[in-house]
């Protein structure tokens, strides 16, 4: 079914997860071989299994690209919306029924390009959805465009000497947003992965999980990554945790995969606190009349 990899999982059964919770009737899945994303999609499936969620009320939204397919693909209640726009959708979905659990799956072109704003606003408000973000640092879907996490000197069809542009870090462009859970995973890292996908769903407030994938058709064949294989060799190499970062100078930090939680503090949920100002609003009224 999904494409999963070489990680090794013990205690899961995937046969079980995947009769669970995906739609046959949408397989097979358009991923390449060797792309990141069924590894990813798992990691959720399995976050939610792990919580003992209650499918009728988790909803995943997801927006376009080759990450997002994967909202059609589980059986939950998902949506499939424009480019861009999952959080939006997400927003209205938590704000009319706080009481679901919202889950979005997005690219990295479609959460920090052309939803760049919906992401720092939503983080703002603290609303209490989960992002989960396969992020390949280039838009797959059509065909290899640079993407704001594309890193500079790396190439792309429009950017095909190298792209001049600075990266952006969404887990902490989020952060910096006002988002109260921060984390990275990666496509090589599913256990660590699907724990930092638990700790954002049971989080009070926005969480996001930037979660590097692995585009071997696009990202690594411009940059001549080597094959799948190859890159996720690279992101078990490469891959320094969260603690281990702390004492690393940003010289030390380059071309390095920071792992783990980045970032949880605590401060009111949006939905609750909307929920509180009617409330107040309403004895207040009923006081007056
Ligand atoms: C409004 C709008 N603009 C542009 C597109 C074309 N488009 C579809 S997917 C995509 C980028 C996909 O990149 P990303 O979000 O990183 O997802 P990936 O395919 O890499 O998983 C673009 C530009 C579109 N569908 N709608
Ligand atoms: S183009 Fe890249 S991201 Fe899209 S399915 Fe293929 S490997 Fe995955
Ligand atoms: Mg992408």
């Amino acid at each position: 079914m999904v494409n999963t990899g070489n990680v090794s999982q013990k205690k899961v059964n995937l046969s079980n997860l995947c009769y669970k919770y995906m739609r046959p009737e949408h397989l097979p899945h358009i991923w390449c071989p060797g792309c990141g994303n069924g590894i990813i999609l798992r990691d959720v499936v399995q976050a939610i299994e792990n919580l003992g969620l209650n499918r009728d009320k988790t909803v995943i939204v997801s927006g376009i690209g080759c990450s997002s397919r994967a909202a059609g693909y589980v059986d939950f209640n998902t949506i499939h919306t424009t480019h861009g726009r999952a959080i939006a959708f997400a927003t209205g979905i938590k704000l009319a029924r706080p009481e679901l659990e919202v889950i979005v799956i997005a690219g990295d072109g479609d959460i920090s390009a052309i939803g760049g704003n919906h992401l720092i606003h939503a983080a703002r408000r603290n609303i209490g959805l989960t992002v989960v973000v396969m992020n390949n640092n280039i838009y797959g879907m059509t065909g290899g465009q640079y993407s704001p996490t594309t890193p500079r000197g790396e190439k792309g069809t429009t950017a095909p000497y190298g792209n001049i542009d600075r990266s952006f870090d969404i887990a902490e462009l989020a952060y910096g947003a006002g988002a109260s859970y921060a984390a990275r995973g990666s496509a090589y890292h599913a256990r660590e992965t699907i724990s930092l996908i638990q700790e954002g769903i049971r989080h009070q407030g926005f969480s996001i999980i930037d979660v590097a994938s692995v585009c071997p058709t696009y990202y690594g064949r411009k940059n001549k990554k080597g094959d799948a294989v190859n890159m996720m060799k690279w992101q078990r190499d490469n891959a320094v945790t969260a603690e281990k970062a702390k004492n690393m100078t940003r010289e030390e930090l380059k071309g390095k995969l920071v792992i783990g939680l980045l970032h949880e503090v605590q401060y009111p949920e949006f939905t609750y606190e909307y929920d509180e100002l009617i409330h107040r609003l309403a004895r207040e009224r009923e006081q007056h009349e």
